[in-house]
């Protein structure tokens, strides 16, 4: 078993709804799951596009990167994912932001996410779920999160 972290964003087609959905069908693939609060987030990329709905979630896999990839890229497609323009809006985004202590780099994979730290969307809820969390690099979530302590997004009642 692995404990991997799924950052969950949309800001398209009721983005609320759109993040419990596929919680609801985590649920199934997952050992142990736990989710984050959600926030309320301002566009990083153009700001002519509403605001985001942004999650992350924690849980216990058997299934390999590629595997769990597939299953992440299913459920977003289930859910009928539109992606309108690069850096644009999108109905369900659903990325592997940690594999374990895995670093892995290959053609459909990049683990950790590439840019996780820069995101205050992914590092507030990471902290949220796992204070005591340190990357494979060495980073903790501790030093990554003072980055953001002012952050502006708001916590959406669950
Ligand atoms: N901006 C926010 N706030 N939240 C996201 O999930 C998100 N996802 C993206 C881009 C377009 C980079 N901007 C985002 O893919």
């Amino acid at each position: 078993m692995t404990t991997v972290y799924i950052a969950l964003g949309s800001n398209l087609a009721a983005p609320l709804t759109q993040l419990k959905q596929a919680v609801e069908t985590l649920q199934k693939l997952a050992k142990n799951l736990a989710v984050s609060p959600f926030y309320g987030s301002k566009p990083l990329g153009p700001q002519d596009q509403p605001d985001y709905v942004n999650a992350v979630a924690r849980f216990e896999t058997d299934l390999s990167p590629l595997d769990l990839l597939d299953a992440l890229q299913a459920i977003e497609n289930a859910q009928g994912r539109v992606r309108l323009r690069r850096w644009g809006e999108r109905t369900l985004d659903l990325d592997i932001l940690l594999y374990g202590d895995a670093e892995i780099q290959s053609e459909r994979l990049t683990i950790p996410h590439y840019d996780m730290h820069n995101r205050e969307f992914v590092i507030v809820p990471l902290y949220d779920l796992n204070p005591d969390l340190v990357l494979p690099n060495g980073t903790s979530i501790a030093a990554l999160y003072s980055d953001f302590k002012n952050h502006q997004m708001v916590k959406i009642a669950g």
